[in-house]
């Protein structure tokens, strides 16, 4: 099925590309960086302020919202668009990964997965067709087919029946599809083992999608493993199609990530430290809390433009945060978000100008990554 309103015009490709993802709501720039708003809202901060940040793509999630306020909630408003009062472009993740992290109990078979809520341990089921049927009343631009996303330390034989069950589920998703104007990705799944990711990727790629995403990355493993099997997954991938990597991440990730041929990433990652008072710079994370910053006149970062740093002392910031003030968290959110904003225009304009490879050895050089 051709989607309406939906291409993905590459500017330039080596192994880092620029491009743009047209979508019904928006054009985006990528490589981009999407602001995770599970729960129809990108914590703290209002679509408008989003909007002034850069952002035209954000991300929303079918677990979370089908949950509550409820499918029919949310579809009763038009969709998570009007809900939220957000014009820009959404893409919906299936659940299949947050069936995963949050449910405390949940029974896989070919048909779907049972799981309980993780709010007050409901029963519920999503299949393949439900998770699309879902998602059409939530009305994304892009949205996910349902995977199975194992441990990464789950058994060669483990990964690979999930590999089979999520190109089986693809396909399911395809097929239950009865919107026009909504973009479907599978995901590419098989942990660790190169043959596995292959025979993932070459499986979805037959049956042609307007993009794909990798999953089961992130979630455990080194972050060598990550970037080695990306990059053995995008060279598999189809080039004009955009790739995205799903739940990462931190900036030095991206760099990576960007290097090794992917379009999109999501992270609820800058969003969550800020909110803990990490806050991002080009030499890596400070902590705001840190009394070092007591009485600080400076600005957060005196390179940074954002609304925190034109405005506000660190000392003050600081103080935000040791009086646990709603502020802190809004000023630090719009910090980190200016900042993976600026980041993704930086690398987008080096790769336009053919020089990414300079610019990632000298970020990373400069930048001094936290564990988390
Ligand atoms: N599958 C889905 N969503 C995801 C992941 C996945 O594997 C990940 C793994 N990093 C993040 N979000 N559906
Ligand atoms: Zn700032």
């Amino acid at each position: 099925m051709e989607t309406a309103g939906f291409s993905f015009e590459l500017a330039l490709s080596g192994a880092a590309r620029a491009g743009v993802l047209n979508t019904p709501h928006a054009a985006v720039e990528t490589p981009c960086f999407m602001p995770v708003g599970s729960q129809a809202t990108v914590k703290t901060l209002t679509p408008d302020e989003l909007k002034d940040l850069g952002y035209n793509l954000i991300l929303a999630n079918n677990y979370h919202l089908y949950l509550r306020p409820g499918t029919q909630v949310v579809g009763s408003y038009g969709g998570i668009h009007k809900f939220m009062g957000w014009n820009g472009a959404l893409l919906t993740d299936s659940g299949g990964y947050q069936v995963f992290s949050l449910s405390p109990l949940r029974k896989m078979s070919d048909d779907g997965v049972t799981f309980r809520s993780h709010i007050d341990g409901s029963e519920h089921f999503f299949s393949p067709e439900l998770a699309i049927k879902y998602q059409e009343v939530f009305g994304a631009d892009i949205i996910m087919a349902l995977d199975e996303c194992p441990p990464v330390e789950a058994s060669r034989e483990v990964i690979e029946a999930a590999v089979e069950r999520t190109q089986a589920w693809a396909l399911r998703c395809k097929s239950a599809r009865t919107r026009t104007d909504q973009s479907l990705f599978p995901i590419v799944q098989g942990g660790l083992h190169a043959d596995l990711r292959r025979r993932s990727a070459e499986g979805l790629i037959e049956a042609d999608f307007p993009g794909y995403a990798i999953g089961g990355l992130a979630i455990g493993e080194s972050k060598e493993q990550t970037a080695e099997i990306t990059a053995a997954t995008t060279e598999i991938l189809p080039i004009d199609k955009p790739r995205y990597l799903m739940g990462v991440g931190s900036p030095e990730d991206i760099v990576r990530g960007v290097a090794a041929g992917i379009d999109m990433f999501d992270s609820a990652l800058p969003t969550r430290v800020a909110r803990n008072g990490a806050l991002f710079t080009r030499y890596g994370r400070i902590d705001i809390a840190n009394a070092r910053y007591e009485g600080d006149k400076g600005p957060i970062d005196n390179e940074c433009g954002c609304y925190a740093c034109q405005n506000f002392s660190a000392g003050y910031v600081h103080h935000l945060f040791r009086a646990k003030e709603l502020l802190a968290y809004r000023l630090a959110t719009l910090h980190n978000l200016y900042f993976m904003r600026r980041l993704m225009t930086d690398i987008r304009q080096s790769i336009l100008d053919e020089r990414y490879d300079d610019f990632a050895r000298s970020f990373l050089s400069d930048y001094k990554p936290t564990d988390e």
